[in-house]
């Protein structure tokens, strides 16, 4: 890891869906998208994507910190457990 590899950080809302819904990061640094589920709401209560490899819960009105591959550009969904919200990680 050089000089140029700082992190990018977003940070998504988790309410009525993800606000914001869509996150954009540029290719070959490192990210992380910073989750915050603040509605009771079980429909919410677990995010993933199959395009980034991930399966996370969201205890409600905590930080959860998920690691995003960003080696391929490229557009990529993620969903509430139940396919109901969605959200896009954008890598250009
Ligand atoms: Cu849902």
């Amino acid at each position: 890891m050089g000089l140029f590899s700082k992190t990018q950080t977003s940070k998504i809302k988790v309410d009525k869906g993800y606000q914001p819904s869509t996150v954009t990061f540029k290719q070959g640094k490192p990210a992380q998208i910073i989750f915050n589920r603040t509605t009771p709401s079980s429909c919410l209560e677990r995010v993933h994507s199959d395009a980034l490899k991930f399966d996370q819960a969201l205890p409600l009105n905590e930080k959860v910190t998920v690691d995003i591959d960003t080696s391929q550009v490229g557009e990529f969904e993620f969903a509430c457990g139940m396919d109901m919200f969605k959200g896009k990680v954008v890598v250009k």
